[in-house]
């Protein structure tokens, strides 16, 4: 079986020398322009991170594949191959970038044959590096990650996004999914502004599941395997089989939890982000 520490340990380097230049615009004016919707925000410092991570990257590994948020948006095709692929967020939580709100990531999933082999996601201004690698488990700042392992859903602290999507059939089943989950009742719901981070909670055991309807593949490859690592459940929002292509995700500490939340939301029609 091949090892892929060499990569991980690489991307562990590039993620942290990614955060430093995000950490370090975070404070400065910045130039924002508008995406798919009013809430899909990109700026330069989105762009320069991009490049910078992919151009190191590429320099050491030339026959390695990307999937980049901001390369996708300037109309790069979304295709997971077989290849080595560097899945890459380079800052996931851009309208909290924008307004400072304290928790953007650096994200960097890596898969081969389509299967991920390692996950980073660098919460900077936090300084929490998660990192997983297959079989090998979930790390904070070198800490072994456990997800809480919660059957009970009425004991449940669950994060979701409100999302970037603003029409109509998007936002009513958004917030009458929040509304059914807080009748069932659990103990809380949260939303922090990036998926990433939010999915990383469930790693940590500081929250139970995640569940987010709309989001793509390099805001979620990353912290859906570090949650997988960390022993927690990752499933499609109906409880079926997590496909990273389809912009529906649920981790949960427990095949109950997931259950459970599945009974009760629904989810919105979303193009999927490997469509043509
Ligand atoms: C964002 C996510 C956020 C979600 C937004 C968006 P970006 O990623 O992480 O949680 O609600 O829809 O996808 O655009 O900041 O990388």
């Amino acid at each position: 079986m091949a090892d892929w520490s060499d990569c991980l340990n690489f991307g562990l380097t590039v993620a942290k020398q990614a955060g430093e230049v995000v950490l370090s615009a975070i404070q400065q004016q910045k130039e924002v322009k508008l995406k798919s919707s009013p809430a899909d925000l990109v700026t330069e410092t989105d762009e320069r991170v991009e490049k910078l991570l992919v151009d190191a990257i590429r320099n050491r590994y030339p026959l390695h594949r990307f999937i980049g948020e901001e390369s996708v948006a300037a109309g790069e095709r979304v295709e997971l191959s077989d290849a080595p692929t560097w899945i890459i967020d380079p800052i996931d939580g851009t309208v909290n970038f924008v307004h400072r709100f304290p928790f953007v990531a650096v994200s960097i999933a890596f898969t081969v044959n389509k299967q991920t082999e390692f996950g980073i996601v660098y919460s900077c201004v936090e300084d929490k590096l998660f990192y997983a690698q297959r079989g090998r488990g979930a790390f904070l700042n070198g800490e072994p990650l456990h997800a809480s392992g919660q059957e009970d859903i009425s004991r449940c602290l669950v994060v979701t996004e409100i999302g970037a999507e603003r029409d109509d059939l998007a936002l009513s089943t958004m917030t009458s999914n929040i509304f059914r989950l807080l009748k069932l009742p659990v103990h809380g719901v949260r939303a922090l502004g990036t998926a990433a981070v939010d999915m990383c909670q469930v790693a940590t055991g500081g929250a139970d599941a995640y569940y987010h309807i709309g989001m793509h593949c390099w805001d979620i490859a990353a912290s859906a395997f570090i949650v997988q690592e960390a022993g927690g459940v990752v499933t499609d929002t109906d409880g079926s089989a997590f496909d990273m292509m389809s912009r529906r995700v649920m981790a949960a500490s427990s095949s109950a939890v997931v259950l459970g939340i599945a009974q009760v939301i629904r989810a919105f029609p979303c193009r999927r982000d490997d469509d043509e």
